[in-house]
């Protein structure tokens, strides 16, 4: 269901048992603890990173959902440790309409489209991580209106 491949030695697709299998020091049973409006149960980034045995020629990470065609690439040293793929709630893969099967999250995301790292980054419905040497393909809104569109169409959804 995730597929993690790029600047990575190890290139792996990943199910919700291997996500649960991944070292218990990555795993946070609840979200709710690091951001009160999250719930689910994540994996700490760097785990999977582990795994795949990430590259020193990636510079930046692309989390691409093929759902709705939606894509973000941003610098790696800066989320790196500040960011979690939610996965679970209740026991069970996270469902689509929570944004599942595995959604990304960085903690202290900026406003949507201000900077690089932004709430848009959040991607919803991640199926494939990319590691790249530079910017990947990236189609978050560019500007308010845009940003405004995603989201009537969100609703429609
Ligand atoms: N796959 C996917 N992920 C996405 C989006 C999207 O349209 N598709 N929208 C982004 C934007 S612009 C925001 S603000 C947040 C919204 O997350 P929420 O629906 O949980 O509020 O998800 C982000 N992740
Ligand atoms: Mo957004």
């Amino acid at each position: 269901m995730l597929r993690i491949d790029g600047e990575v030695e190890l290139p792996q697709t990943f199910s919700f048992g291997d996500l649960a299998e991944i070292d218990a020091s990555f795993q946070i049973a609840d979200m709710s603890a690091i951001d009160a409006t999250r719930k689910g149960g994540a994996v700490q980034l760097e785990g999977l990173l582990q795994r795949v045995s990430v590259l020193t020629t990636a510079t930046y990470i692309g989390l691409h959902a093929s759902t709705d065609d939606f894509h973000a690439s941003i610098p790696l040293a800066a989320i790196r440790e500040k960011s979690f793929l939610i996965y679970e709630l209740d026991g069970k893969p996270l469902e689509l309409s929570a944004g599942g099967p595995a959604r990304f999250y960085i903690v202290d995301h900026a406003a949507c489209h201000t900077e690089e790292i932004d709430e848009c980054a959040n991607v919803k419905f991640v199926d494939h991580i990319e590691l790249t040497a530079g910017k990947g393909f990236d189609n978050r809104p560019e500007d308010d209106e845009e940003h405004a569109q995603l989201h009537r169409d969100e609703k429609i959804e």
